[in-house]
């Protein structure tokens, strides 16, 4: 991947997730943008970008990001976000765990109030242990935290899964994690 590509990708997070307006641009309810009108905007802060370019970073993206809707002329992030979306998912039943990977320095808090959203929409969970490494990892020495998200089910709490594979749920109480 080129160092632009690689910038461009995080350009389009924050743009798509987080901060349409560094650029100009609005989001639609369901966090849609534009694809002709983000690459105008996007090239005035030179990302040198078409659609060829686009689609290319949508497609290699490690994490699966972004995506299109059918005639490629509006594009979303699939989840992440801080800004208010409607992404429109259907509720689903997860499997019997799920995994959150997080930091020591949370456990306390976590153990007292759950996991919490807190800037984002949603709390991200993952059907898989590694995933929940790196993404504790990206804050020091993991700390996977499991989620008995089949207990939660059965109580009504409602889950959905992303397009790009990740769980999203409102909050997990204490009393569904095991702390190991
Ligand atoms: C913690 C990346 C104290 C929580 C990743 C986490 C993921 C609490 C942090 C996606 C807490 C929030 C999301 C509580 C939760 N007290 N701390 N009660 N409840 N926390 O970044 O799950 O690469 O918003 O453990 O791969 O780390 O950007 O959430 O450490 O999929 O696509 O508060 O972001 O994806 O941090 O990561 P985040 P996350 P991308």
């Amino acid at each position: 991947m080129t160092h632009q590509h690689k910038h461009n990708s995080k350009f389009l997070s924050l743009i798509l997730r987080h901060r349409p307006e560094t650029i100009g641009i609005e989001l639609d309810e369901n966090g849609w943008a534009d694809v002709k009108e983000l690459i105008e905007k996007m090239n005035a802060k030179d990302a040198g970008l078409d659609l060829v370019i686009l689609k290319e970073m949508v497609a290699t993206n490690d994490k699966k990001r972004f995506a299109f809707n059918e005639d490629l002329t509006k594009i979303r992030a699939s989840q992440g976000h801080s800004v208010a979306v409607e992404l429109a998912l259907q509720a689903t039943e997860p499997p019997p765990f799920l995994y959150h990977g997080t930091v020591g320095k949370f456990i306390d808090s976590i153990k007292e109030t759950g996991l919490n959203k807190m800037e984002r929409q949603y709390v991200h969970l993952s059907a898989d242990i590694s995933t929940a490494e790196k993404v504790g990892g990206r804050r020091g020495k993991p700390q996977i935290l499991t989620v008995l998200s089949g207990e939660m089910f059965k109580e009504q709490f409602l889950f959905y899964l992303s397009e790009n594979g990740v769980w999203l749920t409102d909050h997990v109480p204490p009393k569904f994690i095991l702390f190991k």
